[in-house]
């Protein structure tokens, strides 16, 4: 009785110290270091900073510190040009004491130019950190490392970090409309108020430039790939070169996407066809505007032939002449393209998994030195869980990057708590067997089992306009793993939702494990309950939102998902092996060994490679058709205790967060009841069998579902 009393008032207490939070400030929070005994130590190490350099760059690592550092502390920070000598904490490049420098100079020499060294050294009998680097970029890059050690809580005593990235582009892709919508997007609208630009200078500019630095991000594509070419006229490059001069300082260069008929809508040419000299003449004069206005402009991203947008192939070009001729443009001024091969025709009868190899693998070496192929995760379209990409060390002679999608489109949109590195690092993990064992997607796209100059990563961006930037305040954590797994792609998932949660919510462990512990099983339940064993596209057509297995009608067949699923009355699942499609044929041989006989492949692959009958046994013992009720069933009971576990956290969190997570949970499990319900009683329509006893029974009909509408999903 006493205990219990004692543990309501305790409860009490550390829910009133915990202060209102609109999720704004994202994993930047800098709250006081609620931990005594390790605040006692960081105030020792830190009063004062000694800062070298005047850029635009340096000082706002100075701000940052200054900012961060008060915060986290709570106590005063004084800042000291470089005349002085004994300080704390030393940052900066070029004005550090040379006889620091040569201290650091073979570290240095690892560093690269956005690298970053924070060591603790010793000067006149005083342990002081220095952080520096080869450029501005990397001091900034590590002023923010030196805060998230402090904001995670740990030790900043005898430091000796060496830090460089292992891809040089990483970036965020916005899906952003000139009008300000966002495709895909589930966070509100545009950050980009292109109407007002460039004068009026939005805070959240710089608020965005702070967070994507601060997890490694060096470059941001404005704008939608489904492009419009208005971007590319002189007012708008305005609004682009403003954006450019603020997010410069923080290491961050802008990238657009390039409407390739252009020349035609703008330029009033009778072609856009590449290998046409009027053509490339706009085109360099174009890219020679561009970098008047930014000229430290990053290059450009394009989506061609591809879901209706113009193309080399409008004029019988390849992809590879298209995207020379850009490349072209702007090498002269450093650019580089960025050319997607997300490309697929519903004229071509084949398996559209298939189809970008089949386009891209002929054109291997005919791209410039500036060329990377951007290449989506999966082959299909960033479904929850995806077999590698075959495209990648298909390639040998290109160079490829990868293309994530950080915006939840297949994944529950914005009302759904799916945390994404898992997914990320399953991709990234996988073995291509293109050049031996261990020739990992990871390895192919940062040149250590494939020759490439340009590395890089990508990310669909999940940003928008709603006051917590995500929609989601989970979804916050997406785009942090993106910067940090583009960063270092060994650092662990688990590591990163650990980094995440201290910065974000709390360090509290009866919070930050249980937590953990969510994130990390997020993805996989909600694959569970939306495609289980890999059966994949079941979405509703347009929104992609919610279940809708029974569409077959649309503007194309593989725009429908019974394309996808192949259910009838022998079976599910799409035959990809030799008998059916053999995409399975695009991997290497290892990959196809690993996949190709149903009874040994992957069971979360095993619909998306075979066609299976409903008796079919699994490893569990059950049938196909009662394991799919299974993995139904136990997905969504699984929400449940997920929402259960997040109602036990109420103490440790604020009152406006957890209200937030509460609601979005409840929307979570109506809708995966939904996603249950609906496909259980479509597919029993093909499998004739009973729901497993011991499972309720959906209480709608499989009519009713169908006769959901949502005309206004985002
Ligand atoms: O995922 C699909 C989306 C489209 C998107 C396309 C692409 C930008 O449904 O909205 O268009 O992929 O990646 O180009």
């Amino acid at each position: 009785m006493k205990k219990a009393k004692l543990f309501f008032i305790l409860t009490l207490l550390i829910s009133v110290s915990v202060s209102a939070e609109t999720g704004y400030d994202l994993w930047l929070r800098y709250n006081l270091v609620p931990n005594k005994r390790k605040l006692e130590e960081y105030r020792k190490v830190l009063s004062s900073i000694i800062v070298n350099g005047s850029s635009s760059t340096i000082v706002a690592a100075q701000a940052e510190l200054l900012n961060g550092l008060s915060g986290l502390l709570g106590k005063k920070i004084t800042i000291s040009g470089s005349n002085t000598t004994v300080g704390d904490l030393i940052i900066g490049t070029n004005g550090i004491q040379p006889e620091i420098k040569s201290l650091l100079k073979a570290d240095l020499a690892q560093l690269g130019s956005e690298g970053f060294l924070i060591k603790t050294i010793v000067r006149s009998g005083k342990n002081c950190i220095v952080i520096t680097a080869n450029e501005d970029a990397g001091v900034l890059y590590g002023s923010f490392h030196l805060l998230r050690l402090i904001q995670t809580g740990q030790p900043i005593n005898n430091l000796n970090i060496v830090s460089a990235p292992k891809l040089k582009l990483r970036l965020l892709n916005h899906w952003d409309n000139l009008n300000r919508t966002v495709e895909r997007g589930y966070a509100g609208f545009s950050i980009w108020n292109w109407h007002k630009l460039p004068t009026y200078m939005d805070k959240r500019y710089v608020d965005y430039a702070r967070a994507t630095a601060s997890i490694g991000i060096n470059g941001t594509v404005l704008t939608n790939v489904n492009a419009n070419a208005t971007v590319l006229t002189n007012p708008y490059l305005e609004k682009v070169a403003a954006l450019a001069n603020l997010f410069r300082t923080y290491g961050i260069k802008v990238y657009l996407t390039a409407r390739f008929s252009a020349p035609v809508e703008l330029g009033g040419l009778k072609t856009a066809d590449p290998l046409d000299p009027e053509v490339q003449r706009w085109w360099k004069e174009k890219v020679d505007e561009i970098y008047k206005h930014v000229p430290d402009f990053g290059g450009f991203l394009v989506k061609a032939n591809s879901e209706g947008q113009p193309g080399p192939q409008n004029y019988k070009r390849t992809h590879a002449d298209g995207a020379n001729m850009l490349a072209d443009a702007v090498a002269p001024h450093g650019g580089i393209v960025m050319w997607r091969a997300f490309v697929y025709s519903d004229e071509v009868p084949e398996d559209r998994h298939k189809q970008a190899y089949n386009e891209f693998v002929p054109l291997d070496g005919k791209f410039r030195k500036n060329v990377l192929v951007q290449v989506k995760n999966g082959a299909i379209d960033f479904m929850p869980r995806e077999p590698f990409h075959p495209l990648f060390g298909a390639m040998p002679q290109t160079q490829t990057m990868m293309e994530f999608q950080v915006t939840q489109e297949y994944l529950g949109q914005a009302t759904t708590l799916v945390f994404l590195a898992p997914l990320f690092k399953e991709v990234l993990d996988s073995d291509t067997w293109r050049n031996g064992k261990g020739s990992t997607v990871g390895k192919i796209i940062n040149g250590a089992s494939q020759q490439q100059q340009l590395t890089g990563m990508a990310g669909v961006a999940n940003i928008g306009n709603d006051f917590n930037w995500c929609g989601h305040p989970f979804a916050q954590a997406n785009w942090y793993a993106l910067g940090r797994l583009s960063w270092d792609a060994s650092i662990s998932s688990e590591q990163i939702a650990d980094e995440w949660i201290r910065m974000t919510f709390s360090e509290e462990p009866k919070f930050l494990e249980p937590v953990k512990k969510i994130m990390l099983e997020s993805r996989e339940m909600y694959t569970q309950y939306t495609m289980p064993m890999g059966l994949h596209h079941l979405i509703t057509y347009g929104s992609h939102y919610g279940p809708a297995p029974w569409v077959d009608k649309g503007q194309r067949p593989d725009w429908t998902n019974v394309y996808y699923h192949k259910a009838d009355s022998i079976g599910l699942g799409f035959n990809r092996t030799s008998t059916g499609s053999n995409a399975l044929g695009q991997y290497a041989t290892e990959v196809q060994q690993q996949w190709g006989d149903p009874n040994t492949c992957d069971e979360k692959y095993l619909l998306w490679f075979h066609h299976v009958p409903w008796t079919f046994k699994l490893k569990s013992g059950r049938t196909l058709w009662d394991e799919l009720c299974y993995d139904y069933y136990t997905g969504a009971n699984r929400v449940k205790s997920l929402q259960e576990k997040w109602n036990l956290l109420k103490p440790f969190v604020d009152k406006e967060r957890f209200e937030e997570v509460k609601m979005l949970l409840q929307i979570q499990y109506d809708e995966a009841i939904w996603w249950r319900n609906s496909c259980v009683l479509y597919f029993q329509t093909f499998s004739k069998m009973p729901i497993p006893a011991g499972y309720e029974k959906p209480d709608k009909t499989l009519e009713y579902y169908k006769s959901l509408k949502f005309p206004y999903a985002p």
